[in-house]
């Protein structure tokens, strides 16, 4: 859109004026934030408004991507930024004496994930809208997101995270949409005279569940696609019987965000909210289309339906219900279409977050969909039990060991499944899905995840994304592939010389925000080596720690090395004791480097509490190594390995997830891998042979570092320390951290080393950047739009690199 700064100023000002009938100089950082905030929403309105309207007028194939989590991050500089107005707005704010910075960071970060997935989705979101595919958001507004951490004496302590205390301007009540959801009570099942079956419902819990939608603004094209969060309320003519409780338990649903990363959450309210937003959403979509369609005949050609992780994998019986009982679509023909709508995204190979709920707490809360469950589980024995056999059926039928099990159900009716990277693809096929893949084939397939270089470079990485303005122009804004013409610098100093300026400007940022936030001070001219997730000991966080015990160790005994900073950002769920205990160790070595001055010349350790989005666009800019160290075989792709390449960070990486494809990109000599291949695990658990005492026994410098946890050196962590030391020599190590302890440690000598040559650094992180833009996630939603939606989005051309699996 166009604006002017001088209209822009005009209209603030005004704006301001009508919400808190105060010159702006009046008005906090907050007040200023929210007036913004509601101008670029009433810029925003109209597209919203015009791009909906087309989309119905054309019938538009329309995508609805359901999970369970989005993790927006600040909506504020985004929307200006794609709408085409940030310049004009900073500019206009500067010349008012303002910050525009400070304005920024008074909104709340909406932390309506945990991580990897959640992330993911809202990526998706931005760049659906952004090459102009008809995408619309599936979730629920939780009213807490995810808890804040703090630390107290070194240990993870969480708190309330109360993110819309100063209300959510980007929202829209649309009470005129809510549906209502039914839990429990009983079903009865009786013809009707025109020969439908007709289902009633008795005693049921009826649940209003009302939307709320969001705005998500497409880059520099006009189009604004709806994100829709779903909230729970008690029915309006709940009637003088509704008790307090009741009111309560209702309100319960979307109250909190289960803060499990990678875990199975097998809690009634899960499986509550798990059909609350899923059955919100389909009838919300199936209602929406009768209004133009007098059959659900087509249905198919107009809505695909994702499901992101398992989460929302009830969809599949609930569209089925809606066809039938609703609509009167014999079984068949709502099969049919069911299967032809419905799309399958699996995030894990972890066992543990596998999900199966217990059929007596599945059947009791939701009688309906549990019949049309078993009904798919009957027909799918019928017709596979002949020529796959009882028992490799009985495996993967829906419904099996007293449970359903999500994945299958997920599975089985879903057009298209896939995986996240091409070797997690493929251990899908492999092991996890692997007999459902005998059955369907043609279904699996890989999608590698994205991520938006709009969020990571052009609002995060302001420096160098000037700097490369000045060099290769600004398309790569538009189209993150122009980013190769990068090459043609390799051997240009100076421009070398500029990329290592940018990253010094970058961390002198992070020092300072270091500063400001944990009062640590922390040297700018350090090697920022960064580590920022989940808390989980497959993406071995406890590797990184033992690498940092032998660096202490080493400079105590008086060797030189390039100082290097450790980052660490993570967040371990509440209950996950043994991820909380790799927390207090974490914070007890940082301190303990800190107070020796032999020692922190040369190493400094720094755990900054409560990682997030926000926190992510700071740290990532400033990083010189980026750590992505899992198990070979456990992440199922990763996707800060790839916003910190994009950053120019190095990567220090196992051969898992999509390191694997960043390899690929940026070529052997300009990553650093090591570690054992996923093959290779995949042989010791075959064998059975695998002993980490062998490791500790032979490897003096593991050996030290080992005993450093229970020799009572690191003070305040007798039961962590023990506990840890037991997991990995007791327990034989799970996670096979010792047995890559020692090339570990010869991939980061190789990084100090290639530190002193600082144009050789940063010729390898020129590369980095230059290949990092194939990992945009406009072009990994143009192949799910392409291969899986069968919707054709009309912007910028993929360029095909996705490797199947
Ligand atoms: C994560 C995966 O661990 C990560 O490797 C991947 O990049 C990300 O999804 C996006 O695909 N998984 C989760 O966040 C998660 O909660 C359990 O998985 C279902």
């Amino acid at each position: 859109m166009a604006l002017t700064k001088e209209q822009f100023i005009t209209e603030f000002k005004d704006m301001a004026l009508k919400l808190y009938a105060a010159p702006i100089e009046d008005l906090s950082s907050q007040q200023l934030y929210q007036a913004l905030a509601l101008l670029t929403r009433s810029y925003i309105a109209q597209p919203w408004a015009d791009t909906k309207e087309r989309y119905d007028e054309e019938e538009t194939k329309q995508v609805f991507y359901f999970s369970i989590e989005f993790l927006p991050g600040r909506l504020l500089q985004s929307n200006l930024l794609n709408l085409g107005i940030l310049d004009e707005v900073e500019a206009g704010l500067e010349e008012l004496d303002l910050h525009p910075q400070k304005i920024f960071a008074a909104e709340a970060d909406p932390g309506l994930g945990n991580g990897g997935l959640g992330r993911l989705a809202s990526a998706f979101m931005d760049a659906m809208a952004s090459v102009g595919m008809a995408g619309n958001g599936n979730g629920i507004r939780y009213q807490y997101g995810l808890f804040k951490q703090a630390f107290v004496n070194g240990y993870q302590v969480e708190l309330p995270d109360d993110w819309m205390r100063n209300g959510f301007p980007w929202e829209t009540r649309k009470e005129n949409r809510a549906v209502t959801v039914k839990f429990g009570g009983w079903v009865e099942l009786r013809p009707s005279r025109s020969g439908h079956l007709r289902v009633i419902y008795h005693n049921t819990d009826d649940v209003l569940a009302v939307p709320y939608d969001v705005a998500m603004v497409g880059y520099h094209n006009g189009v604004v696609n709806n994100l829709r969060l779903w909230s729970a309320e008690a029915p309006i003519n709940a009637g003088p019987h509704f008790t307090l409780e009741q009111r309560e338990r209702i309100n319960q649903i979307t109250q909190i965000l289960y803060p499990d990363d990678s875990d199975n959450a097998g809690k009634e309210l899960r499986l509550r909210q798990e059909y609350f937003f899923t059955s919100a959403g389909i009838q919300s979509i199936v209602r929406h289309y009768r209004r133009t369609h007098n059959s659900m005949a087509g249905f198919a050609d107009r809505v695909a339906i994702h499901i992101n992780d398992t989460h929302p994998a009830m969809a599949i019986p609930e569209l089925m219900r809606v066809l039938m009982d609703d609509e009167h679509v014999g079984w068949d023909e709502a099969w049919r279409i069911t299967l032809k709508v419905m799309s399958y995204t699996n995030h894990t190979l972890l066992s543990e977050a596998l999900e199966v709920w217990p059929i007596d707490m599945f059947s009791g809360l939701l009688p309906r969909i549990y019949q049309i469950v078993q009904e798919i589980d009957r027909r799918f024995r019928l017709a596979f039990v002949p020529q796959f056999g009882q028992a490799m059926i009985d495996r993967i039928a829906p419904l099996g060991n007293g449970q359903v099990r999500m994945a299958y159900l997920a599975t089985i009716g879903s057009h298209a499944v896939n995986g996240v990277a091409p070797l997690h693809s493929e251990l899908l096929k492999k092991d996890v899905l692997h007999d459902l893949f005998q059955i369907f084939p043609e279904r699996f397939n890989n999608k590698t995840n994205g991520i938006t270089p709009r969020r990571w470079i052009q609002i995060g990485d302001r420096p160098l994304a000037h700097l490369l303005d000045k060099k290769i122009g600004t398309a790569w804004r538009q189209n993150p592939l122009a980013l190769r013409k990068l090459h043609d610098y390799i051997d240009d100093t100076r421009f070398l010389a500029d990329l290592n300026a940018t990253k010094a400007e970058n961390k002198r940022e992070l020092a300072k925000y270091i500063d400001q936030t944990v009062h640590v001070k922390v040297d700018p001219d350090a090697i920022f080596d960064v580590q920022i997730k989940r808390l989980h000991a497959y993406k071995r966080q406890l590797l990184h720690l033992l690498g940092i015990l032998d660096a202490y160790l080493a400079i105590k005994r008086g060797e030189k090395r390039p100082k290097r900073l450790h980052i660490f950002g993570a967040k371990a769920a509440p209950s996950y004791v043994y991820a909380k205990e790799i927390i207090k160790v974490m914070n007890a070595v940082a301190d303990m480097v800190d107070s020796d001055p032999e020692v922190s010349p040369y190493l400094q350790v720094v755990f900054l509490p409560n990682y997030g989005v926000s926190m992510a666009e700071k740290i990532i800019p400033a990083a010189d190594i980026s750590e992505q160290i899992s198990t070979a075989g456990k992440e199922a792709s990763g996707t800060s390995n790839m916003k910190l390449m994009s950053a120019g960070a190095l990567t220090l990486a196992t051969l898992d997830g999509a390191n694997i494809e960043i390899k690929n990109a940026v070529g052997d000599d300009n990553i650093e891998i090591f570690g054992l291949t996923e093959k290779e695990i995949a042989g010791y658990y075959q064998r059975g042979d695998y002993r980490s005492r062998d490791f500790y026994e032979k490897d003096p410098r593991l050996h030290a570092v080992l005993d450093m946890l229970v020799n009572g050196k690191i003070p305040g962590i007798e039961t962590e320390g023990r506990d840890i030391y037991n997991a990995l020599l007791m327990y034989n190590d799970e996670y096979f951290v010792l047995a890559d302890f020692e090339s570990y440690l010869a991939a980061n000598a190789r990084l100090d080393k290639l530190y002193q040559q600082p144009e050789l650094w940063a010729k390898k992180a020129l590369v980095n950047i230059a290949e990092s833009g194939r990992f945009s996630a406009d072009f990994t939603v143009q192949r799910y739009g392409r291969e899986i939606w069968h919707v054709i989005p009309q912007t910028p051309e993929d360029d095909g690199s996705d490797t199947e699996a």
